[in-house]
């Protein structure tokens, strides 16, 4: 039967007409660009969150766990400055310029320990900003060596690094009640004349209740000014880096959890890691550093851990507070929430060990100084109300004129199961929780990753989900290209793209190559090789009896270091060098 003419043109433009309107419900199904929100900790070992087997009170962040997914070979690189400089940008942050400190004044300067972010690299804010993105960061900042408050040259501040808005602290650390170098945007204030913010009345100012409080405001006026408009929001907590210094009422939860000492303490954790499934069974536990009975004033000791609890308690405290405007907000469904840790539980002895032990007096012994007064002081000498800052074993860790760190047995706690500290690249310095949350993107609720992944992951993951281009030059310089991959197949249960990883800082090497790890401590340190998923723990050398592959991967690994200005190295001896006069041991 012939169908008349108008008739096929009728019935064609119908069946275009229902193409076309199934590929506009299409569009308009495909869901919007998310949120990216990092959450980032300071100076916490890898079983000190709740659901990474700690003790430690955290409910938000364990239900972040809860509702999303733990990464169980997730890591840093072992310190402040280079673990922020490869999350911003992707890269290895040799490649960046910090390969080490942005305060090391050592005098020799190549290109990989240039103390400053180079025009070879991108943030994440400058390529999210460039994307349509609003992008925010709060918190420490750490990624320049241009510390002073009226600095000239602020070409590697937050706001001239892709950021729309920032609060917090350029530099490293300081007192959490009195922080150096605060600053909004470009400007250096003081928290005690700040009209933007004061704590709720009858509270202290402390540093981490204002990352909180900043957080959600910057997530409220976004949805505001901008909304529909996706944002990234980078938030730095210092919690909990020394100074030990906490609120009275956090600290008063912990008062006698940690009075057994080290032991038992550590033992608990190592069970409760076993039980979530974080780690095998049939891996040994490491050393303990550290003896309970041979400490000369338990009280002291004890109470550094329980102020370390917390100020972790009170960061997880201002998670669910962000958590819950971001619920209010109605933008939770679709917000990528990533919480990791900078390095693993820091072994330094700041304000331990002091020459003189000094006693609080009755009365404040010092001059007041004017509410107005920038701190530019990482270690303060007195609270702004004139009493003296002190350290040594005379005062109890916790209140303002108080600077000590929690010492290095309780950072071996902090790095169950795992070996050695924050600066070293075994397990124990670089291993750090990774919990992401997307409820409208990850459908793997409460599971457990294992596959290995590295701050530069970050970078990819971010471009990849927001559709953005990573630029190839910016300003006529060329910029390197990311060194990570995206996380998002892992979110969905899917293999990650094959690759090493590795490690240097301060002579610490290794490399990660399938369930291999090459390591070794020290610029003349000899090379060891671990069997990770036998011995994450990294008991039992087998660098002798795998010879051929401790030298491929040998190999490799200098091939990298080369590639990304991390030799030569500002360390004595040089790289391959024998151990001699000068070197840091
Ligand atoms: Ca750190």
């Amino acid at each position: 039967m012939r169908v008349p003419r108008f008739l096929r043109a009728v019935v064609l433009a119908l069946a275009l007409l229902g193409l076309l309107t199934v590929v506009a419900s299409r569009a308009r199904a495909a869901p919007p660009r998310p949120n990216i929100v990092v959450l980032l900790a300071d100076d916490v070992g890898f079983s000190d969150i709740g659901c990474y087997g700690g003790e430690i009170h955290t409910p938000n962040l364990d239900a972040l766990a809860a509702g999303g997914l733990r990464f169980t070979q997730f890591y840093n690189t072992s310190r402040c400055c280079p673990s922020r400089t490869s999350l911003l940008t992707g890269l290895y942050a040799h490649q960046a310029g910090i390969g080490h400190m942005t305060d090391d004044f050592s005098p020799m300067l190549s290109d990989g320990y240039v103390r400053d972010l180079n025009e070879h690299c991108v943030t994440i804010g400058q390529v999210l900003h460039a994307a349509g993105y609003g992008t925010y960061a709060v918190g420490k900042w750490h990624v320049t060596k241009e510390i002073a408050p009226d600095a000239a040259d602020k070409h590697n501040w937050p706001l001239h690094r892709g950021f729309d808005r920032y609060y917090g602290t350029i530099m490293g650390a300081g007192s959490f009640f009195d922080p150096a170098l605060l600053c909004r945007g470009d400007k250096a204030i003081s928290p005690f004349t700040d009209a933007e913010y004061q704590p709720p009345a009858g509270q202290p100012y402390y540093y981490t209740d204002a990352i909180g409080d900043q957080a959600c405001r910057f997530i409220r006026e976004h949805d505001e000014q901008s909304p529909g408009k996706p944002f990234f929001l980078y938030v730095a907590f210092t919690a909990a880096h020394w100074p030990m210094q906490a609120l009275p009422e956090d600290i008063a939860k912990y008062k006698g959890v940690y009075d057994a000492g080290y032991e038992p303490i550590r033992r608990a954790r190592f069970e409760r890691e076993k039980k979530l499934g974080l780690i095998d069974p049939s891996w040994d536990l490491s050393p303990q550093f550290g003896q309970w009975d041979k400490v000369a004033d338990k009280a002291w000791e004890a109470r550094g851990m329980e102020v370390y609890a917390a100020m972790l308690d009170r960061m997880d405290q201002n998670i669910g507070r962000i958590v819950q405007t971001l619920r209010d907000g109605k933008q939770l469904d679709n917000t990528l929430l990533l919480y990791l840790q900078d390095n693993g539980g820091n072994y330094e002895a700041t304000g331990r060990d002091p020459k003189e032990n000094l006693r609080r007096t009755d009365h404040a012994t010092l001059p007041q100084q004017p509410a107005t007064m920038i701190q530019t002081q990482m270690r303060p000498k007195q609270t702004r109300d004139g009493w003296p800052v002190l350290d040594g074993h005379n005062v109890l860790p916790g209140p303002a004129d108080t600077y000590l760190a929690y010492g290095k047995s309780w950072a071996n706690v902090s790095n169950t199961p795992f070996r050695e500290y924050k600066h070293f690249v075994h397990e124990g310095g670089i291993a750090t929780p990774l919990i992401a949350h997307w409820p409208a993107g990850i459908s793997r609720k409460g599971e457990l990753e294992r596959q290995p992944g590295h701050l530069i992951d970050l970078m990819a993951t971010c471009v990849d989900l927001a559709g953005a281009a990573y630029p190839k030059q910016v300003d006529g310089h060329d910029i390197y290209p990311m060194e990570g991959t995206s996380l998002r197949p892992a979110f969905d249960g899917q293999p990650l793209a094959s690759r090493s990883l590795f490690w240097e800082h301060e002579g610490n090497r290794a490399m990660r190559q399938g369930d291999w790890k090459l390591v070794a401590k020290y610029p003349a340190g000899k090379w060891e090789l671990y069997n990770i998923a036998a011995d994450r723990t990294e008991m039992h050398d087998l660098s002798a009896s795998e010879s051929a592959r401790l030298a491929s991967m040998v190999r490799d690994w200098e091939a990298w270091a080369k590639r990304c200005q991390v030799l030569p190295w500002p360390w004595k001896p040089q790289y391959g060098q024998p151990a001699g006069a000068g070197e840091k041991r």
